[in-house]
């Protein structure tokens, strides 16, 4: 689509929606600039704009004249696909397209995209390095903060992108097609927003829907989700596997990380070559090697920047030692799949902090996960009662309800004895209370290094 004096919606005033106004002044489009949130103004969100000139403003409810008046709408993944006003949009015959969908519309050059419930922000980092090491001109963009609005417009044909795409994005792509993509691992999460298992899983790998048979996709062989839906795809399948020697693909074979391709097995690095810790990580690793070796990478450069690359922060991040306790921040544990991993790391005994926001998560799993290794277990958040409730059930007693993030870290600091970790894991999203994440990592630290 021509773009280029549309009237064009974007809605959602977040990173997405500010990167897909940037995107479209520079096409010259008409743009409105939408957020449901009644409490914003005109002049918060031009603060966030580099330039705000012929903009148009609508906070709060959206009007069907305005509705009436539109070519485009470009939707925000925050923003759920089955929003009343979305609806209105849908029916209305408006087309709607996600932030990625528009980015993609725009964007030159090699694409790579990556997917999964975990794993995804390490992985697209670590592709993102192996890249920038053979490429000259590499974007890592996408879920892990940098909206590909933002580079979109300035890629030529010597770019390669490598973009970190979330489930919330998949649900708006249309052409999308991306050269190498990759689906992780699928595990139950945000179910409060795809409703089904199913749904979430066809959403996840709709990520290959339009690669064509010459075009790779990147697949963990240990999820049975993944192969079961695998067998629909039409493009090329590569597998990387933890557990089983692949004749074509990638595996751990001892301590060794093979590639095998065309009867022939190449050892590409060992679990020890890396900073990385976890199977999960040499998940991480084999798929990035998987789509590294796609994009045409040597093996060389392969090999020399996974032993150079360091772990994403606010995942399993070692913060500080005190009084022998050592406090790792895994903010970044948003679901229960993502926070086992976490706990599964830990070699000492561990006070767990959790809770969050409620995405109807079950956690049971998680709380069998404990094993002798949690000792105690502090809880704040929205899910705060559901997960004590969920503990108790599976006759874990030492529960201690917090507030705050700030309580929780001094109440677990006052618990902790030499020799045990205390872990932020929340196993849940921070929307409840914190803004991101990350925000919520940085907290942590900062109260860490207050004690
Ligand atoms: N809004 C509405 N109506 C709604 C919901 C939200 O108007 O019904 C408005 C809010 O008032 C707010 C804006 O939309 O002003 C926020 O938009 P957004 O939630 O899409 O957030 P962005 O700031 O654009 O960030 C998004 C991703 N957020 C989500 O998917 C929730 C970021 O992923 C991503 O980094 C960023 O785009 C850049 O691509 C974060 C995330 O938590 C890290 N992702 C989830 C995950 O990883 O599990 C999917």
């Amino acid at each position: 689509m021509e773009l280029k004096n549309k009237r064009i919606l974007v809605a959602g005033s977040g990173k997405s929606g500010i990167g897909a106004v940037s995107l479209l002044q520079k096409i010259g489009a008409d743009i409105t600039l939408y957020d449901g949130n009644s409490a914003l103004t005109e002049e918060i969100v031009k603060e966030k704009l580099d330039n705000a000139d012929g903009v148009k403003f609508v906070f709060g409810e959206l009007s069907s004249e305005v509705i009436g008046n539109i070519d485009l709408m470009v939707l925000s993944p925050g923003i759920a696909v089955d929003a009343p006003f979305v609806n209105e949009v849908r029916d209305a015959g408006v087309p709607i397209w996600g932030e990625i969908e528009l980015a993609y519309n725009v964007a030159k050059g090699k694409l790579i995209a990556i997917t999964g419930t975990n794993g995804k922000t390490t992985t697209t980092s670590l592709v993102g390095e192996i890249m920038a090491n053979y490429y000259k001109k590499v974007d890592v963009v996408g879920n892990i903060g940098n909206p590909y609005t933002t580079t979109a417009f300035e890629s030529d044909e010597e770019t390669v992108t490598v973009a970190e795409i979330s489930s919330f994005q998949l649900e708006t792509i249309h052409e999308f097609k991306p050269d190498v993509s990759a689906v992780l691992n699928i595990t139950p999460d945000h179910l409060n927003r795809h409703y089904t298992m199913d749904n979430y899983a066809n959403v996840k790998m709709s990520i290959a829907k339009n690669q064509d048979e010459n075009q790779v996709i990147v697949l963990n062989y240990e999820d049975e989700i993944i192969r079961e839906k695998a067998s629909k795809l039409k493009n090329k399948i590569v597998y990387f596997s933890s557990k089983n020697k692949l004749e074509e693909g990638i595996y751990l074979d001892g301590d060794n990380i093979v590639y095998s391709a065309d009867g022939k097995q190449e050892v590409i690095t060992t679990v020890f070559d890396t900073s990385l810790v976890g199977i999960h990580n040499i998940e991480n690793i084999m798929a990035a090697i998987g789509i590294s070796i796609n994009m045409g990478v040597p093996n060389d450069i392969i090999r020399q920047s996974i032993h150079d690359f360091k772990a994403v922060e606010h995942r399993i991040e070692y913060v500080t030692t005190k009084d022998d306790v050592i406090y790792y921040n895994d903010s970044k544990g948003t679901n229960t799949d993502a926070s086992i991993k976490a706990i599964e790391a830990m070699s000492r005994p561990t006070i767990l902090i959790a809770g969050g926001y409620d995405k109807k998560s079950e956690f049971d799993e998680w709380v069998e996960a404990f094993g002798d290794k949690i000792k105690t277990l502090v809880l704040l958040g929205e899910t705060a009662d559901k997960i004590a409730k969920t503990a108790k059930k599976h006759g874990f007693e030492n529960i201690i309800m917090t507030q705050s993030l700030e309580e929780a870290v001094k109440v677990s600091a006052q618990k902790a004895e030499p020799n045990d970790a205390v872990l932020l894991s929340p196993a849940c999203a921070s929307w409840d209370m914190f803004d991101s994440y990350e925000q919520r990592g940085e907290l942590f630290k900062q109260f860490v290094k207050n004690l």
